[in-house]
């Protein structure tokens, strides 16, 4: 079976969770590995009042057992603490809400098409699940992928490149360091200097009562050659990682590599050369496909940019109309972040693990562990021998 999970959950209902399936018996599972990496989505310069009411950790209620994976699905609960809050707006049996409904759809949000789509007066009841509260549950199951892929020697990690017009420059940042100072940077961005101007950014369009988005890398070293497949176009790699980042609220584009730039370069400012010797073997000098070639991973390390779109819950709102009127009005202005993009790395990166899980798992089966290695060590000693 390959690996697969769902999320369930409203933003201000009584929790979201997240079941997932295929991951081998016997994998070490400890449950504040995943609670590390709810801490790390949290965290984030921009992010608005409800961050100060969570702190999402999991309680694990089934699949594991003395921290270990069993086989069997692996479901996991985050409380929403600020459920609390919301019991009557969001009680799953019928109560008086007093007529409170939600009727000025925010332009960029997921109101308006939602409410058409499924016919409802009331778009809360489509903002509950657009909200991007649901990313604490794909971190969690991209947590438990994380622990698979770790086995592998496979890391992921990720820091914000772009805030606004904001961007970063690592010509001087030394690449070890990339990860240590975007994890010390209170917007996930490696250049101490650009973090300083994101963050006053930030600050700034949060006064005039407005949004940002930017962009953000995420990459995984140490992943073997041959994930995914050229012989399907549902098997190829690069598209099973694009729907699964796509699919992170506000994300607007998917690049790897040189990404849209290859474009505008010739053939021989577009790939990568390869060369060999008998340490090495196969090599290459540069990294323009971003470690994806014909839909497969080519040992490479596996680069993406994304980008992220400013969060459409503005406090001085857009022009709507009131769906019930039919009147020009302001959107909807509710709660909201101003910019999280520092927390859409972390998400990416539980993204990027699970689709790098799942394609471990059909390329190297094994409903444990152990035959999952084995079979991971006979590939690669076919690989090394060529
Ligand atoms: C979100 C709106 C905000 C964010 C939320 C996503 O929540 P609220 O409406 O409660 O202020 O804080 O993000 C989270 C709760 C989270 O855990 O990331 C939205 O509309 O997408």
């Amino acid at each position: 079976m390959s690996i697969r999970f769902v999320t369930a959950g409203e933003s201000h209902g009584r929790s979201v969770i997240a079941i997932i399936e295929g991951i081998p018996a016997g994998l070490n599972v400890n449950s504040e590995d995943i609670d590390v990496e709810l801490a790390r989505r949290q965290k984030g310069f921009g992010r608005g009042a409800r961050m100060r009411i969570e702190t999402d950790y999991v309680k694990v209620l089934s699949g594991l057992r003395h921290a270990r994976a069993l086989g069997s699905p692996i479901a996991v609960y985050i409380a929403n603490k600020d459920w609390e809050n919301w019991t009557n707006v969001m009680s799953p049996i019928s109560v008086d809400i007093d007529g409170k409904i939600l009727t000025k759809p925010r332009p960029g949000h997921a109101d308006l098409a939602g409410l058409m789509k499924y016919g409802v007066k009331d778009f809360r009841d489509i903002l509950e699940r657009a909200s991007a509260r649901e990313t604490a549950a794909r971190v969690a199951a991209g947590a438990v992928c994380k622990e698979l892929l770790k086995e592998f020697g496979v890391r992921i990690t990720s820091y914000t490149v772009q805030i606004g017009k904001i961007t970063a420059d690592l010509k001087n940042v030394p690449k070890e360091k990339i990860w240590y100072n975007a994890e010390m940077s209170y917007v996930r961005c490696p250049d101490a200097k650009a973090s300083k101007k994101m963050i006053a950014l930030i600050k700034k369009i949060s006064a005039k009562g407005d949004t940002l988005g930017g962009k953000f890398v995420v990459k995984a070293d140490n992943v073997p050659p041959g994930l995914g497949s050229h012989t399907q176009w549902d098997l190829k790699l690069d598209g099973r990682l694009s729907q699964s980042l796509m699919s992170i609220q506000a994300i607007k584009s998917v690049e790897f590599g040189l990404g849209a730039k290859a474009a505008g370069v010739a053939g021989s400012e577009a790939h990568d050369e390869i060369y060999y010797n008998s340490k090495k073997g196969f090599y290459r000098n540069t990294n323009r496909a971003g470690g994806i070639e014909g839909g497969m991973s080519n040992g490479e390390e596996i680069f993406i940019t994304c980008a992220m779109k400013p969060i459409p819950s503005l406090a001085k709102p857009l022009h709507s109309v009131d769906l019930i009127t039919k009147k020009a009005e302001k959107a909807e202005a509710v709660r909201s972040d101003i910019c999280a993009v520092p927390a859409a790395g972390v998400v990416a990166e539980a993204a990027v693990a699970f689709e790098l899980a799942r394609a471990f798992k059909e390329k190297f089966g094994g409903d444990s562990i152990e035959d999952m290695k084995r079979s991971y060590e006979a590939y690669m000693e076919r690989v090394r021998s060529l």
